[in-house]
């Protein structure tokens, strides 16, 4: 599907010498390099369930990860990132019933609000936008192939054998998120999964492909009529788009079990154990007064009402910039004012005539992102050039501009 349009960023001059990136990898617990030194590098980030618009923690999970495509772009590389939207699941079907709206016509409203919320945001889009409705073939496809290894298994319903991915087919299942079964089995409860259902193999197995149910939209396959499992949605998109082994598989830490581990496992085992991605990287949980924000709790700050109320996005960006992306934290009012300010003085400085040369301050940007997407310690190498600049007269006439390149290109930041 359509992504969205944000003008491509600047690009600066390369560094006279490149940090090693690094970033924190959930599966080995510890930073490694990320991505290749030349070529193309290739990111999937999982996207939207599009029933509820976009809010804080979805545009902190994104902005995040646009960090890393800048950081990539900015040392030469191509990047190539895919992104899905899961344009059917049950939570749509849910909210579309209580609303009374059609759930196709729901999932279009709400695609088209995050476009417009991530443009807002300086977002890049990703090369691939791809939708579950059009991956139909290559998800039924997927759950062929892992019918041949015979790892899918049928669970019979009342009247319906759904389909089940086997975790035991997988010698490395768990190995992602390493949680106990005691752990895992109300986390998946919790996330979509169904730990309960009896004729299950293993609680944690989940669904694949979900047969058509009278009043469910359902598409037909040599499966049968039905619709896709969450899981294999990702697993079939990444692999078509990406192939096995691409560089960085990203989301929210609330995707590492069960979303990442069982999108890996499907992967593996399809794939005869090829690893799915070379690193698991995921952002933190942004809450309000000291709960995750999430659309099924209704606890929601809206990107779309922020900017209705005149609310700058460069400064909603700059607020959750002040935050290390592996942090969880709590939205406040007290930090969005702190970051308009903030983009106040940096846009002072970036208007002077001359100011402090900007090498050092680029250099220092660049360092801090290396170094695991560091953020804050970017933005406050912004902070001490843009004082230094206001309360000196600094005589580097070309400072200003480079300042605020960088501040485009690598941060986002529009100034
Ligand atoms: N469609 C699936 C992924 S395939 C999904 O999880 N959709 S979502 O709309 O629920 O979430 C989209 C992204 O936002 C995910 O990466 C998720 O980890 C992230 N996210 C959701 N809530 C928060 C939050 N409160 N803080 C930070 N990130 C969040
Ligand atoms: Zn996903």
């Amino acid at each position: 599907m359509q992504a969205w349009g944000v003008d491509p960023p600047h690009r600066l001059d390369p560094a006279e010498a490149w940090h090693r990136f690094q970033v924190f990898d959930t599966a080995r617990q510890r930073l490694v390099d990320a991505g290749p030194a030349q070529g193309t590098a290739r990111l999937y980030v999982c996207g939207i369930t599009p029933y509820d618009a976009t809010h804080i923690g979805h545009a902190n999970t994104y902005v995040a990860f646009d960090l890393l495509n800048r950081t990539w772009l900015d040392r030469g590389l191509d990047v190539d990132y895919v992104q899905n939207v899961t344009d059917i699941d049950d939570p749509l079907l849910e909210r579309a019933a209580a609303t009374g709206v059609d759930w196709d016509q729901l999932a279009e409203q709400q695609i088209q609000l995050f476009r417009v919320d991530m443009a807002a945001l300086n977002v890049l889009p990703p090369t691939h936008y791809v939708g579950a409705v059009e991956s139909m073939s290559l998800v039924a496809d997927l759950v062929v192939q892992l019918q041949r290894r015979g790892a899918v298994y049928a669970v019979d319903g009342s009247d319906l054998a759904d389909l089940y991915f086997a975790n035991g087919s997988d010698p490395q299942f768990g190995s992602l998120s390493r949680l106990s079964q005691d752990a895992a089995i109300p986390l998946f409860a919790e996330r979509g999964g169904d730990p309960e259902r009896p004729g299950k193999k293993d609680p944690l197995d989940c669904v694949v492909w979900r047969l058509a149910r009278d009043g469910e939209p359902s598409w037909d396959s040599p499966l049968g009529a039905g619709r896709p499992g969450w899981h294999i949605e990702c697993a079939a998109i990444a692999l078509d788009r990406l192939g096995a082994g691409f560089d960085v598989q990203a989301g929210g830490t609330d995707l590492i079990f069960p979303h990442h581990e069982m999108c890996a496992a499907e992967a593996r085992v399809a794939t005869a154990g090829s690893e799915f991605a070379k690193a698991y990287v995921h952002s933190g949980m942004v809450g309000l007064d000291g709960e995750k924000m999430s659309k099924s709790k209704g606890n929601l700050v809206l990107i779309s009402q922020l900017r209705d109320t005149g609310v700058d996005p460069m400064a909603i960006r700059l607020a959750l910039l002040n935050h290390h992306y592996r942090e969880d934290w709590d939205w406040t009012d007290e930090g969005l004012a702190a970051a308009g300010g903030r983009l106040n003085r940096w846009r002072e400085a970036v208007r002077l005539d001359a100011a402090l040369n900007a090498d050092e301050v680029i250099t220092q940007m660049r360092a801090a992102l290396a170094g695991d997407l560091d953020a804050p310690t970017a933005l406050a190498a912004v902070d001490a050039w843009a004082g230094a600049s206001t309360a000196i007269d600094g005589d580097d006439a070309d400072a200003p501009g480079l300042v605020a390149r960088a501040c485009d290109s690598l941060l986002g930041i529009r100034l």
